[in-house]
């Protein structure tokens, strides 16, 4: 590599609920990020976001010495993804949104087409040997909320006697306030989702999947693709789809992006430049066949945001959040294969801890599961010393 030459390295970023969220901006300051990760929360799904809206958000972060140059997310409402009722109204809505958006600098968006739910957690609270609480999916207890909780019809022929029998010993091992509490983790909506159900609603919802398979949600994800891809192109701004989280199906509903493969059907579907992808690798990484680095190096460009986390999974389909550099995700050839993919594209991608384990003071306090402030500060510190280090062996600077 020539002296002259320019280094890129990660646009480091931690996401901010808004006004409403008990970190502020001058404790991300202080954890080194120079980026914000936000979405306009109050704006009610699948309505525009007017530019008076996303300037007075801008400006918030401005004045904290910060830029919002991420959005995570701008919600995908049921009816596009299931192509019923006003779906078209509101595709045109998001349209509008992207068009804001670039007019006001801010060119990265993320979104998800997980039917009904975003990300699903069992548990919010549990103890790591060390004293701090982490985040888990405890499949026998998900199990259980389905069989016993929930009652969904057909569920018993989803899983194996065993599973079956596990699920049935974790729900007699509960108290109602253990069965309570697991229904509001799964159902009551985590930090960033836009939905939040009663158990009636809730399997009002998968209804309306009742007839769409994995097939017809792809396509239904395409045709969105199609129409909203062009703009995001023409103003120069990147739709980063986030992957299935947990990366398999959960109560009988379809899922679409829990691979490589499929990711590599929908960009074959609708090659547009502004179709990209937000790497999860703490969402792909609980599949041990995917491998991470090599998804850095083939999606590349299109890969427009990195959400670095770790997991511990077992052979139950067990998983908790782990520390950032420990875990089944090979941090360090992540990170590898990241700054490989900037310097060869020649751009600064941004990547934001993702998730963290509450400590320390955040203990009993009042916290958005996953996005207390210690945690995820600790996060960055460790990436960003990683990052420095492989910049400074490869390429001699950071
Ligand atoms: C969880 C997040 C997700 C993500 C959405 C993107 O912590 O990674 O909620 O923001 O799926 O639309």
């Amino acid at each position: 590599m020539s002296e002259k030459k320019k280094i890129f390295l990660c646009t480091q970023s931690m996401r901010w609920y808004g006004p409403n969220d008990p970190v502020k901006l001058s404790d991300i300051r202080q954890a080194g990020a120079t980026d914000v990760v936000s979405a306009l929360h109050h704006i009610p799904n699948g309505e525009v976001w007017s530019i008076e809206e996303i300037k007075k958000r801008q400006e918030m972060v401005a004045a904290a010495g910060l830029t919002w140059s991420i959005v995570e997310s701008v919600p995908v409402h049921e009816h596009i993804k299931t192509q019923t009722g006003d779906f078209q109204k509101y595709i045109d809505n998001y349209k509008q949104s992207i068009r804001n958006l670039a007019a006001c600098g801010i060119h990265v968006i993320t979104y998800n087409f997980m039917p009904v739910l975003d990300w699903t957690r069992t548990d919010l609270s549990y103890t790591m040997p060390d004293g701090s609480k982490a985040l888990r999916f405890c499949k026998a207890d998900f199990v259980a909320f389905d069989l016993f909780i929930l009652k969904r019809p057909g569920a018993e022929a989803d899983y194996t006697d065993t599973e079956k029998a596990k699920a049935k010993k974790h729900f007699d091992a509960m108290d109602d306030a253990a069965r309570h509490q697991l229904t509001r983790n799964i159902i009551a909506g985590l930090p960033g989702s836009e939905e939040s159900f009663t158990v009636q609603q809730f399997q009002e919802a998968l209804d309306r999947y009742k007839d769409i398979d994995a097939e017809q949600l792809r396509k239904n994800l395409c045709y969105f693709l199609s129409e909203v891809t062009p703009v995001a192109d023409e103003v120069g701004s990147i739709m980063v789809i986030h992957p299935d989280d947990p990366p398999y199906s959960i109560l009988g509903l379809p899922r679409i992006l829990s691979t490589a493969e499929d990711f590599r059907k929908i960009i074959t579907a609708v090659p547009n430049r502004s179709n990209g992808l937000c790497l999860c690798t703490g969402s792909f990484g609980v599949r041990a066949d995917n491998d991470l680095p090599a998804m850095m190096r083939e999606f590349g460009e299109r890969v427009g945001f990195v959400h670095l986390r770790s997991i511990h999974v077992d052979d139950e389909g067990n998983f908790y959040e782990d520390n950032h550099l420990e875990g089944v995700v090979d941090m360090y050839e992540m990170m590898k294969a990241l700054l490989e993919v900037e310097q060869k594209y020649q751009v600064s991608i941004p990547v934001r801890p993702d998730h963290g384990h509450q400590m320390c003071d955040d203990l009993g306090k009042k916290v958005n599961p996953g996005y207390s402030c210690v945690g995820r500060l600790r996060g960055l510190a460790e990436l960003r010393g990683l990052e420095m280090g492989i910049a400074k062996t490869i390429y001699g600077k950071y």
